[in-house]
């Protein structure tokens, strides 16, 4: 859950560099009543099998988009306009089970229409775009496993509802070897009314959301693929936009703009102040970040209603050539069950000569649930340490130089210990495809990353930190920063004891800090763009020692509370170990 908390975080900041990169923006022509046009020069050629349309871009008119609905049905019931929707007192029992069975309230979403409306969250120039009618053919596909019906179905209902039925070909629902009664032959029954547009798929083992997905793309039959969460209501218009730059180039992968749909209420929720943009950066533990769209990027576009670039991606929500995705390899198979997907496929499109634009006239609600319903099953059996972790490190040890390596391990020591399996064929994938280095990226892509999360100093110390007089550790106690550092029994197994001391003082545990006082050892958000500290290890003594009049780390035999105290030699309540059993 500490993985999920910190997922989302966005920074503002404006990164003060002005544009002068390789895409040349040329004035277009404003005949046919267009007010205006996105447009870039295309450099590459594609190869002769893909459509490809490079002079066909959207224009900004004064009327309404040719795409836009034109009529708006006003009903009134739970949940309808996107209203959060609160459940009577006396169906607490049926709410506080359908929490812990799915991690969001499904007795309440029981209760909401399937085609409720939603806000419409975009910004109001986005009706005013003109798309290309001859979009490519669509194939949207959901994979899931143990889903709520009715949220799994308002995904499809949705997705039915508000495509250009010429454009969408099927939704292709991919079960992946869900074992609730209601998703069986109830579910196969229910899609019979779209007669056939909707194709289920069943694993017949447990697969993970990763190798479900490339089974997803390679079933399905559109031009384009759009993948979605089970948990997800498209909103107005929500397609035409993800696909026009896709049609301009078909390297190019887009991704909608996320809103969120609360767990308790089903209310709808626009993720961002309006007119303000995100894209996907991520910190050097490989957690997924988003962050204002530096300075460099927003020039290069005359509206905020256009597309713009983006490092990387949340990674449920997004659309592709299918053709392309399978090309470059669809996901790494060695990816198991959930994270680092969303890293491996963007570092491989970007290094390998594609890119990744965020749309904002696209915008599709996700469900965040309270926690992961479900467990990993046999795929994280045999697997020693965190699985995610284990993704993650075969993602940065294809993608990423020797120095950056070093942040990751420096950021999750216990990573260079874990067993990642054989990349030999996701590097040889790399090396056939002629991709660009990591650097390359971090230079011209991923340039804002640094911004907020510098390159990280060499640890010096890392792992328990144990006290010698009681022979107890430091340890998170599981809570979220801010929040009081304590003492348990040593486990060695990492996580909430695994702490660690950089050259430039940093005290670390995850991606926090420590902060002390006389009185306290709390974990804080670090400070954004930061990588120093007030922390010193004395190894003579074995103290902690802090900035703040060089006091030690001192622990309160009676509260066992933690603290800063003039150091003493013989007191062995100041008298830390730092160290850490091989992981293995
Ligand atoms: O074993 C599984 N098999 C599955 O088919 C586990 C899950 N799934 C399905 C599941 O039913 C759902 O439809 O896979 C989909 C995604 O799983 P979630 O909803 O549990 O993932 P998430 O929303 O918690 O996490 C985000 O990161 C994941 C990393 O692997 C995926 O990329 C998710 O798609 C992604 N979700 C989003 O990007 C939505 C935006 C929110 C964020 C952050
Ligand atoms: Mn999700």
């Amino acid at each position: 859950t500490n993985i999920r908390r910190g997922r989302i975080f966005r920074t503002t900041g404006v990164c003060a560099i002005l544009l002068l990169f390789i895409y040349a923006i040329h004035s277009y022509s404003r005949s046919n009543g267009n007010v205006d046009s996105y447009e870039k020069l295309i450099v590459n050629e594609p190869p002769s099998k893909y459509k490809f349309h490079k002079d066909i871009y959207p224009t900004l008119q004064t009327e309404l988009g040719n795409f836009e609905p034109r009529f708006k049905n006003i009903v009134k019931g739970p949940g309808e306009e996107g209203l959060p929707y609160h459940m009577p007192q006396d169906r607490a029992n049926d709410i506080a089970e359908s929490e812990s069975e799915y991690g969001m309230n499904i007795a309440a979403s029981n209760d909401i229409a399937m085609n409720r409306s939603i806000p419409d969250t975009r910004l109001d120039e986005c009706k005013y775009w003109h798309y290309p009618e001859e979009l490519p053919s669509t194939s949207v596909i959901i994979v899931f496993h143990n889903e709520g019906f009715s949220v799994l179905m308002r995904t499809v209902h949705t997705v039915i509802d508000r495509s250009p039925p010429n454009i969408l070909k099927e939704v292709v629902m991919v079960d992946d070897f869900s074992d609730k009664d209601d998703l069986k032959e109830n579910l196969d029954n229910y899609v019979k009314r779209w007669k056939g547009k909707v194709r289920i798929i069943r694993n017949n083992e447990r697969q993970g959301l990763i190798r479900t997905r490339s089974r997803g793309a390679l079933e399905a039959t559109g031009e384009v693929i759009v993948f979605l969460d089970a948990h997800c209501e498209v909103n107005i218009n929500w397609l035409p936009p993800l696909l026009a730059p896709i049609y301009r180039d078909y390297k190019i992968m887009t991704v909608p703009v996320i809103d969120g749909i609360d767990h308790k209420t089903f209310e709808y929720r626009p993720v961002y102040s309006h007119g303000i943009n995100y894209r996907g950066i991520f910190e050097w533990g490989m957690l997924y970040k988003e962050n204002e769209v530096p300075d460099r990027e927003a020039s290069l576009h005359k509206h905020k209603s256009e597309p713009y670039k983006s490092p990387t991606h949340a990674g449920g929500l997004f659309a592709i050539n299918r053709n392309y995705f399978l090309e470059i390899g669809a996901y790494d198979p060695g990816l198991l069950v959930w994270g680092g997907e969303n890293f491996e496929l963007s570092f491989k499109i970007w290094q390998c000569g594609g890119s990744i634009e965020w749309v904002p006239c696209s915008r599709v609600g996700h469900v965040y649930r309270a926690f992961m319903p479900y467990s990993f099953g046999n795929l994280a059996k045999n697997r020693k340490g965190s699985l995610i972790t284990i993704n993650y490190k075969r993602v940065i040890e294809t993608w990423f130089d020797e120095e950056h390596k070093e942040f990751f391990y420096t950021r999750e020591p216990m990573a260079r210990f874990l067993d990642m399996g054989d990349i030999s064929e996701q590097v040889a994938l790399r090396d056939k495809l002629n991709c660009k280095s990591f650097g390359w990226y971090m230079e011209n892509v991923a340039y804002d990353v640094y911004d907020k999360f510098p390159k990280l100093p060499k640890n010096i110390h890392w792992g328990m930190v144990k006290n010698k007089a009681i022979g107890l550790c430091l340890d998170t106690m599981g809570k979220a920063a801010p929040s009081y550092i304590g003492v348990q029994s040593c486990h060695g197994a990492g996580n909430n004891q695994l702490f660690r001391l950089n050259e430039a003082g940093q005290l670390g545990v995850g991606e926090r800090c420590l902060e002390a006082d006389t009185d306290s050892l709390k974990q804080t958000i670090c400070r954004l763009g930061t990588v120093d500290g007030p922390w010193r290890y004395d190894k003579e003594h074995n103290h902690l020692i802090h900035r703040l009049h060089s006091y030690c780390l001192t622990l309160q035999p009676n509260s066992r509370t933690l603290g800063l105290a003039p150091c003493d030699p013989n007191n062995t309540y100041q008298q830390w170990s730092i160290t850490q059993k091989n992981p293995k």
